[in-house]
């Protein structure tokens, strides 16, 4: 059986082929007229970027080159004994659209443990980073600093090819992929611990591996957790901050350690994946002001206290979603099966019962449901991972995932440099003066 790399080699040229017939076919079409209220309103709904490994769909969500949460928990290869997919498998069905076999899977687990050693002068920047500085800040700057060994651009500075971009790229986002454990275990065990870190295991995968790194691969339940949290957060079409920061990064041909870190400083702000922080925040400052088991009214009193303070329901709403999020259904059931009884879970699932309404009555946000930060957190609680700062490190490890994907082909098919026009609030005044 082919590895990942040779099989991309295979579907290149026929990708490139594709791209040209459909830009042939359709390149001229229209998607319909751009109102001017889309420049100041975050661009929502503008089609702008092409993106493959996932499409959001408002009612449905998520679908991973075509397949759902539940499509993909059926058809991945799983860890001996387990049942939730491995993240291995995921990266190769982003990356070529098809589903690896056990043997594939294994071999990409031994490539990525092979390759998860951080350079010294990596491990003593994060050595020297106060405990104080957010674990994402220290994230963003090790992944930035891995830029020191970037194949692809050395191989640029050499003059390689364009048409040979992929490689190298294809090289860094290995080794991207396969470095991020060492760091965010080693910032765990700075902030949180001794700072004292065990060795991967070459023979293991990558969750078990992240887990060990945490502290936590004595806890199966735990790494099957991670096996699906990393699968689920991975990706979420290309708009969302980190994915298009990426992207944009990635077309000045920034090598994917300068791309990825930047996606990362765009996933450590409240609004995109530091909401996983903000509800665990939020739940227990509603449990310490209305004790561990509140009433459903006084839930609503407390969200309402929120919403009055001109502060946003952490885990709720959606750029894009209008339905309540599938990753947050596949975290549900996950916990329904192996913590039906934690008390956090079941507040998490008040939270559920009240919150909705609240949003409707209040007449604002669009869409009144949760998305997959609202849940994330009570599952690493369950497990005594209650390091609140530390869970947007968890979801940048899986983003680097979908990110990774795209860069690869965005090199293989020569994505141009991303360049949209801007105008000025003048300048629309101007140009629809008599219109
Ligand atoms: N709580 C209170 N107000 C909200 C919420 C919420 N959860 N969601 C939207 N609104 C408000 C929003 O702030 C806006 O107010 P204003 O007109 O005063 O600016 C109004 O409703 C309309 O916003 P929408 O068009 O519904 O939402 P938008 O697409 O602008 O933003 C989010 C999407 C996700 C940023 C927004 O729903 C939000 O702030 N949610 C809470 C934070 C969160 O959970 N983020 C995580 C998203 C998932 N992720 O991992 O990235
Ligand atoms: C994500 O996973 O990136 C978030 O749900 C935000 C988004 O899709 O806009």
């Amino acid at each position: 059986a082919p590895t990942l790399k040779e099989r991309l080699a295979e579907l290149i040229p026929a990708e490139i082929e594709n791209v040209k017939a459909t830009r042939a076919a359709h390149g001229k079409k229209s998607f319909g007229p751009v109102i001017v209220d889309q420049l100041y309103g975050g661009m929502r709904g503008l089609p702008a970027l092409i993106w493959d490994g996932s499409v959001l769909d408002a009612e449905e969500g998520i679908r991973f080159r075509g397949k759902t949460i539940p499509d993909i928990q059926e058809a991945l290869p799983k860890a001996p004994g387990g049942t939730e997919p491995l993240p291995e498998g995921l990266f190769w069905l982003l990356v070529t659209g098809e589903i690896p076999t056990q043997e594939q899977v294994t071999a990409l687990s031994k490539e990525w443990a092979a390759r998860s050693a951080i350079p010294s002068f990596v491990e003593e920047i994060l050595d020297r980073c106060p405990p104080t500085l957010h674990p994402m800040s220290q994230f963003s700057l090790a992944v930035t600093a891995l830029n020191h060994d970037s194949a692809f651009a050395k191989a640029y500075a050499q003059g390689i090819n364009k048409k040979d971009y992929w490689q190298p790229t294809f090289e860094d986002t290995m080794d991207l992929i396969a470095k991020l454990p060492n760091i965010a275990g080693r910032i765990f065990r700075n902030v949180y611990g001794d700072g004292k870190l065990p060795a991967i295991e070459a023979d293991k995968d990558y969750s078990y591996n992240l887990a060990k790194l945490l502290g936590y691969a004595e806890k199966p339940e735990f790494v099957e957790l991670l096996r699906l949290y990393i699968t689920i957060h991975s990706d979420h079409e290309g708009g969302n901050v980190s994915a298009h920061t990426g992207k944009l990064v990635g077309s000045a041909l920034s090598d994917p350690f300068l791309a990825f870190g930047a996606s990362l400083n765009g996933l450590a702000g409240p609004l995109h994946g530091l909401a996983n922080q903000e509800v665990l925040i939020w739940l227990r400052k509603m449990q310490s002001k209305l004790g561990e088991n509140p009433t459903d009214e006084d839930v609503r009193e407390y969200v309402w206290t929120t919403l009055k303070g001109g502060q946003v329901v952490p885990g709720y709403g959606h750029a894009v979603l209008r339905k309540t999020d599938p990753r947050y259904t596949a975290q549900r059931e996950f916990a329904l099966k192996h913590l039906p009884e934690d008390p956090m879970f079941q507040l998490v699932s008040k939270v559920y019962n009240v919150v909705p309404n609240v949003l409707l009555e209040a007449g604002k946000a669009k869409n009144p449901w949760p998305n997959v930060d609202a849940h994330s957190g009570v599952l690493l609680t369950h497990y005594g991972l209650d390091q609140m700062n530390f869970y947007t490190v968890l979801f940048g490890v899986s983003r680097a995932f979908g990110v990774a994907a795209q860069l690869i082909w965005d090199r293989a098919l020569g994505a141009p440099l991303e360049r949209p026009k801007s105008y000025s609030t003048a300048a629309i005044n101007s140009m629809f003066q008599n219109k």
